[in-house]
């Protein structure tokens, strides 16, 4: 039990009502493997791999080893003109999971950190090579792409870009999202509706001319809203459009990334191969901060001109390539191989994609949707309180049912752990099935 939990007041939570939350805190003071403890000492499954990150469990041992060695042999070091042996040897491990021509790795810390990182990079390569009015950028509705400014106005989470709408950067479009229930409501996997969607990519060329778009970026599955698989041929036909247009792609890959897609890459398991790939995530089981920025061989090659005593690009975190990150991301890349994660996680698809599809018939649920391991189930908003049902959803999950579970609005989102064992993943949605018939 932790000593000082009495004065939450200094304490402002991200994407958190936090004057709910005050008046009765959901503190967590400790976790193993699939389990968090909280301050009250009860013990809760967690649904969500932490917040997508933590595929393999929590303080799995190997990454705390290795991380506890590092931190004591070399807590820090700068990576602008020196640099660590555990960011190199993560740069080519991480590089060597990656499609063939995804040669070269820029460290970041965070995803909205990569997101911002492979848009100037984007920016940048095109003005390298002459093009520097390729500037417009490229999102989709309901894309979340962090909370940077580069990243939040790409991406198209609407109460995430309300209050700073004038401020977002210039010379942004968006394409339509994929959803529509009335075409694909219970969709298992991918839906069959929605390729032609990508066409919107192929008018926005038309209106400002192709000549003039830097690159278009989306989230092989879009996560954070609630998890929209791709329609069939979606992104093969995005990918075709951008090689017409001289369009650079980016995978968002923050959350596809390292096995949820039961592949190193999503850009592996649907067979598209993107220019840029951004990760964070998974890269260090959650362990410590840390991201990546994934690219081409073309698209640095590009850069790598002029004479060479000088920068090719001015961009960098103080934290990049921060070796007690990289000390984790190294042995997560250890466990992933040693305990076949990717192909556990493949093996737990369908055991998943049953349990969610189950809640079809429950009268609150209006979709379910998945793809590898990421779920949602939709809720219908409860008249004049939407978000309510999925908010009391989450709070009755954690205090009656010592479940983690995480809602956006009334969509409950699922991130199971790669290593779930099957019985206890059945458990935790049954549990939450008694729950949610006890809600209004
Ligand atoms: N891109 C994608 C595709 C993400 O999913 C980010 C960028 C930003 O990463 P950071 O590390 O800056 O948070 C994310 C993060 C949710 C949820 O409830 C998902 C994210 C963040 C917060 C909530 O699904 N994903
Ligand atoms: N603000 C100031 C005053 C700084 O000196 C720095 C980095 O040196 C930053 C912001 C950026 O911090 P970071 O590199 O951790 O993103």
């Amino acid at each position: 039990m932790s000593a000082a939990l009495t004065n939450y007041d200094a304490y402002w939570m991200p994407f958190t009502a936090n004057r709910d939350f005050k008046k009765k805190p959901r503190v967590i003071t400790g976790a193993s493997g699939h389990y968090y403890t909280a301050s009250d000492g009860s013990k809760l499954y967690d649904t969500f791999s932490g917040l997508w990150t933590s595929g393999l469990g929590h303080c799995h041992p190997k990454i705390v080893e290795a991380v506890q060695q590092q931190v004591a042999s070399l807590d820090y070091c700068m990576t602008f003109q020196v640099t660590n042996d555990k960011a190199v040897a993560l740069a080519d491990r991480v590089t060597s999971m990656a499609p063939d021509e995804f040669t070269q790795c820029f460290f970041t810390n965070s995803g909205s950190e990569s997101v911002d990182t492979a848009l100037k990079i984007a920016l940048g390569y095109h003005r390298a090579r002459g093009e520097g009015n390729r500037t417009r950028l490229i999102g989709r509705e309901r894309g979340y792409h962090g909370v940077n400014f580069g990243g939040m106005s790409v991406g198209g989470m609407v109460p995430n870009r309300k209050v700073f709408s004038a401020n977002l950067i210039p010379g942004v479009d968006h394409i339509r999202h994929t959803l529509d229930l009335e075409h694909t409501a219970f969709t298992r996997g991918q839906p069959e509706w929605g390729a032609h969607l990508a066409d919107d990519l192929e008018r926005l060329c038309a209106l400002h001319d192709g000549s003039n778009i830097a690159a278009v970026i989306v989230e092989p599955v879009a996560g954070s809203t609630g998890v929209l698989p791709p329609p069939v041929g979606y992104l093969e036909r995005l990918r075709e459009i951008c090689d017409k247009h001289g369009i650079l792609l980016i995978f968002d890959e923050v959350i596809a990334a390292f096995g949820r897609l039961a592949r190193p890459f999503g850009a592996q398991r649907f067979g598209v191969i993107p220019d840029i790939i951004t990760t964070a995530k998974g890269l260090t089981n959650g362990v410590i901060p840390m991201g990546a920025v994934l690219v081409r061989d073309s698209v640095y090659d590009a850069f790598m001109q002029g004479p060479e005593h000088m920068i090719e690009l001015f961009h960098g975190y103080t934290y990049s390539g921060h070796p007690v990150a990289a000390a984790a991301g190294l042995a997560t890349m250890d466990v992933y191989d040693e305990e076949g994660t990717f192909e556990q996680a493949g093996a737990l698809e369908q055991h998943f994609e049953d349990l969610l599809h189950s809640f079809a018939d429950h009268k609150h649920v209006i979709d379910v949707r998945n793809f590898g391991l990421m779920g949602a189930i939709e809720m219908a908003p409860r008249e004049g309180a939407p978000g309510a049902r999925g908010g009391e959803a989450h709070k009755k999950c954690f205090w009656d049912a010592n479940l983690v579970i995480r809602n956006g609005m009334d969509t409950l989102q699922f991130s199971p752990f790669l290593n779930s064992n099957p019985d206890e993943m059945q458990k935790s949605f049954e549990d939450i099935r008694r729950v949610l018939d006890t809600i209004e």
